[in-house]
């Protein structure tokens, strides 16, 4: 009889705990709720798509390997992106502002640019080449001293030639994109352009006609490396970091570079 009491009472308790853990769930479950109202939010991504490979328009549509390339992260966060092709100029202005969520747009991280902006870690190596026609003397980056040379406004390819001929060198013609200052070369306006290896490498094959060539000089353009910029102390920053780092590491990201650069990446260098 005795026994059977305190069976009962025991039963009573373990309901009423059971009853309390689940309103405690019913307090998770709301915070959950409203995590994922905010992931349902779409982030604002810039692009200046006028620098194929890495993004150019097909139409009015946004290609390229770094379009593919934040969508897998952003797929790997769970966060939605729209991506928007605003110009370079507005890449940095938008991002900086706080106006976009973040820009992809094969940027360079740097010491300059990391005092406005935060970089998820690197994902892409490259440098800045030389491009110009077959037929030229130019040689090394040293050559282009006293030649005109068109460069995209605001890039690394701008700050690596004023290196060499110093700033505010009327000879280095800035243009508001990459493929106006390729124009530039070709209408015979200036002798040689400066940008990212990729894009011009990727021109010279992609027009066999234009007899076009590209030097590289590695004793005066350095490594760069690409990341996703953020406003200053964005608060989606580790969330893209955690996602890029696991997206190099699954696999997902040397399957896009292959489809795009038909070879494997060094995936280890961008790790270390
Ligand atoms: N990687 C270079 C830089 O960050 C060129 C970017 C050009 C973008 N359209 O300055």
């Amino acid at each position: 009889m005795k026994k059977g009491l305190l069976l009962v009472l025991t039963s009573i308790m373990l309901l009423i705990i059971a009853a309390c853990g689940t309103s405690g769930e019913g307090t998770g479950s709301d915070a959950e709720g409203e995590n994922e109202g905010e992931a349902s939010k779409t982030l604002r991504v810039v692009t200046d798509a006028a620098y194929a490979p890495f993004e150019y328009l097909e139409g009015d549509k946004v290609v390229g390997f770094d379009i593919d390339f934040i969508n897998a992260v952003a797929d790997e966060a769970g966060i939605d992106i729209k991506v928007e092709n605003v110009g370079w100029d507005a890449v940095l202005i938008e991002t900086e502002k706080g106006t976009s969520d973040l820009g992809v747009s094969a940027i360079t991280i740097n010491e300059e640019r990391k005092k406005s902006y935060d970089f998820t870690v690197p994902y892409f190596l490259s440098t800045n080449k030389i491009l110009v026609n077959k037929d030229s003397d130019i040689k090394s980056a040293k050559d282009l001293e006293g030649r005109v040379v068109a460069v995209q406004n605001a890039t690394t390819g701008q700050v690596a030639i004023e290196k060499i001929v110093g700033e505010n060198n009327p000879d280095v013609k800035k243009f508001e994109n990459t493929n106006l200052a390729i124009m530039e070369l070709l209408s015979g306006g200036a002798e040689a352009v400066v940008a990212d290896n990729t894009v011009i490498e990727a021109y010279v094959e992609n027009n066999p006609d234009k007899d076009l060539m590209v030097i590289e000089d590695p004793t005066n353009f350095e490594a760069e490396y690409y990341g996703i910029m953020f406003p200053k102390d964005s608060e989606y920053l580790e969330e893209f970091n955690t996602a890029l780092k696991a997206i190099l590491e699954n696999g997902t990201y040397a399957k896009i570079y292959k489809e795009w650069f038909g070879s494997e990446p060094d995936v280890q260098i961008l790790i270390d």
